[in-house]
């Protein structure tokens, strides 16, 4: 029997100009159309990760349930109920946990350890965007439940994704300090509009500075509990673990990442370019970022073109907390031939980007932070009409 054909999980235009499609429900944001966005990215340019189809929701009849073993007034909350707690908006980065995957070695460095993600989405720097988020703190909505004294929170979303045990509703367990962070929201608008279907209207969860796959999307439930609970069957791929972890940890605090506003593999021509960058960091704001610009002088053997190698790079504003920063540096008199490009960022918590071979390797591919190659090629001017 032929396999039905899988539906689109994804509901809005996704133009190549904008996307990069890396399998069903993973559409990759662009770096190139970012210069032109201002600090945030339009909602229909957001990248995209669904593992299912959007579920259909009639916001009328939608309802929030609120319960477990620590909630003393379970209950249900109407979206217009929702709407008339306390408001909060937020600026944040929301990063993929696996954003950059597409850079680890994919073959385990450690014969005792096997890499995980064979066909899973490879993706490059784009799983990553900025918006205003706005909604109510979770805290605040735990506390209209009448919340005890807890221990772990499950937020459950009304998804219906394919697993190898079954049909499963997307989750995620976290526990309730950060649950109940003022940071911690549970969003209804992005950047002023309503939350588009695909990022999980009506209600998402989102956790500051943690990876965008805690960001439950079309959240049905809450669960509070005064007993630890299990993490949910998509955490355990959600990982960290490796000869260089003592104990395997889940991947929560998103890395130092950065990236240039140039679309993959294009082309410049010769001369002075100014060139634009984002960075952005889980643990607090950018410090600084340093670009690299190494030259391929023989096929493979590359060279960086300015002594010492890296350079800093201008910060384009005031880095916020748990939001990217814009920074540009020129790069002046290029000449044609094969270039890869390299930014480096440093949070104010001191992490720094490090080089490729030196990114701590583990299984799941999750949290690559190393410095992330561009390549493009400068052409003599005539190859220009
Ligand atoms: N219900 C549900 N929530 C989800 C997911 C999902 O597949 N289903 N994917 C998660 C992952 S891995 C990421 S990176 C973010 C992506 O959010 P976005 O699509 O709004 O950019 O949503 C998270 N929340
Ligand atoms: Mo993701």
């Amino acid at each position: 029997m032929p396999k039905p054909p899988e539906p689109n999980f994804v509901v809005q235009p996704t133009p190549s100009t904008y996307f990069t499609n890396r399998g069903n429900g993973s559409e990759e944001m662009k770096f190139g159309p970012v210069a032109g966005y201002g600090d945030t990215v339009p909602n229909d340019r957001f990248y995209i990760h669904s593992r299912a189809a959007a579920p259909k929701i009639d916001v009328a009849t939608w309802r929030l349930h609120v319960g477990g073993s620590a909630i003393k007034k379970p209950r249900s909350f109407r979206h217009d109920e929702l709407l008339e707690l306390a408001p909060v908006t937020l600026r944040r980065t929301l990063d993929c946990g696996v954003n950059c995957r597409a850079f680890f070695p994919k073959v385990s460095p450690y014969a005792s350890l096997k890499w995980l993600p064979v066909g899973w989405t490879q993706w490059h720097f784009g799983a990553v965007g900025a918006a205003e988020w706005k909604g109510v703190r979770v805290k605040d909505v735990l506390q209209a439940a009448g919340l005890g004294t807890a221990v772990d929170v499950r937020f459950t979303s009304l998804d219906s994704i394919v697993t190898d045990i079954g049909k499963l509703p997307y989750a995620q367990v976290v526990p309730l300090a950060k649950a109940i962070a003022d940071d911690t929201l549970l969003v209804y608008e992005m950047n002023g509009q309503p939350l588009p279907i695909d990022h999980g209207y009506p209600l998402r969860v989102l956790f500051s500075g943690w990876g965008g796959n805690t960001a439950v999307k079309w959240l049905g439930s809450i669960e509070v509990s005064s007993e630890p609970q299990p993490v949910s069957h998509f955490q355990i791929n959600q990982g960290m673990d490796g000869p260089d972890y003592p104990e395997p940890m889940l991947g929560t605090v998103a890395p130092v990442r950065s990236a240039l506003e140039l679309n993959e593999d294009l082309t410049l021509q010769p001369g002075d370019h100014t060139l634009h960058g984002r960075a952005w960091s889980g643990a607090g704001a950018i410090d600084h970022v340093d670009v690299c610009i190494e030259h391929e002088v023989a096929p493979g053997r590359w060279t960086a073109i300015w002594d010492p190698p890296w350079r800093p790079a201008t910060l384009l504003h005031k880095p916020e907390p748990m939001m990217w920063v814009r920074f540009e540096t020129t790069w002046e008199n290029a000449t044609p031939g094969r270039y890869r490009l390299m930014t480096r960022a440093t949070d104010d918590a001191g992490r720094t980007q490090p080089r490729p071979e030196d990114v701590v390797w583990n299984q799941h591919g999750l949290g690559y932070g190393g410095h992330a190659p561009l390549e493009l090629s400068v052409l003599p001017l005539t190859n220009f009409p």
